[in-house]
């Protein structure tokens, strides 16, 4: 199939790899346009692999069956629509990041099948090279009713880089996601340590997580605080030796996901009528280390 990978981070590496070598034929898709993506994957098998991948041919896009967007939340809106007038109207595009409420920023913007991924696979970045360091599950399902039914897709990412798990509701799955993130990232960046290294912390993972169960039980999802501190623990245990994104972005001095993430959280809370002081104290304690650098940069 032809599928544009758009953002070559982390992420979008792993997946424009993978789908290469699964025999797709893939390109990168860079904001700043060059003809080569050059992509560098230390795999889980310990194997290398170091391409130029193609990049940035509009040929290549207007005939591309999916567009997989691997770009941070807050990029989405800029990268993406400016590219909706050049696929064909059933390109298939999959947002795959961190974090919910992108989508609100283009409502019924989009007539193409729309699909919402979340992943628990680990990467982190050491100069050039990515290095793949936990495999784990993508949850992939539809987000408008052009993509209802269109479940053969979540096989073809399979193929490429398992698992992949489809959702006829994806929904929970990301609210699940989201409180992964909610927990391990801005906690990483607070404590500065890996995602394993949590575990020394647990009174306030527990604290964060019941929050979040409250959150989600008013939005109507099934949960509990047990529930979810096993699948958070789970997640923490086996991206143990990752630090995790918002770490590597503050780390970099980069903007970071916290206003799709807890900032998410917080919005739906408030309109639940919902006290989160906990993760309200960590949304502040990440803006201000956003703010110093940004300060700097500026
Ligand atoms: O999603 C992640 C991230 O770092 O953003 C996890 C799963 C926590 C892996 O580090």
């Amino acid at each position: 199939m032809k599928i544009t990978v758009l953002g070559c981070g982390a992420l979008g590496q792993l997946w424009l790899s993978a789908l290469e070598q699964a025999g797709h034929d893939v390109q990168g898709w860079l904001r700043v346009p060059q003809p080569y993506c050059p992509v560098n994957i230390i795999q889980l098998n310990g194997q290398s692999y170091n391409k130029n991948l193609a990049a940035n041919d509009p040929l290549h896009l207007a005939e591309s069956q999916i567009l997989l967007v691997t770009l941070k939340a807050w990029q989405v809106y800029n990268g993406l629509v400016p590219l909706l007038a050049k696929i064909p109207p059933h390109c298939r595009i999959i947002l795959l990041h961190n974090g919910m409420g992108s989508q609100d920023e283009f409502p019924n913007l989009i007539e193409q099948p729309l699909f919402q991924g979340v992943t628990t696979h680990a990467a982190r970045r050491d100069g050039n090279t990515i290095i793949h360091v936990a495999a784990g599950t993508t949850h992939i399902g539809p987000t408008n009713s052009a993509a209802i039914g269109q479940s053969n897709i979540a096989e073809v990412l399979h193929q490429a880089l398992p698992d992949v798990a489809w959702h006829d509701n994806i929904m929970p799955a990301i609210w699940k996601k989201l409180a992964v993130n909610c927990v391990i990232n801005p906690l990483s960046v607070i404590y500065n340590c890996r995602n394993g290294d949590l575990q020394k912390y647990m009174p306030h993972v527990e604290a964060i997580v019941k929050e979040i169960s409250e959150v989600m039980e008013a939005e109507g999802y099934r949960t509990s605080p047990e529930s979810l501190l096993h699948y958070v623990t789970n997640v923490m245990c086996m991206t143990a030796d990752n630090y995790s994104s918002m770490y590597q972005d503050v780390q970099a001095q980069r903007h970071t996901e916290i206003d799709y993430i807890t900032g998410y959280l917080l919005r739906a809370a408030r309109k639940h009528g919902l006290s989160v002081t906990e993760n309200a104290h960590i949304f502040e304690t990440i803006k201000r280390k956003e703010q110093t650098y940004e300060r700097i940069g500026s």
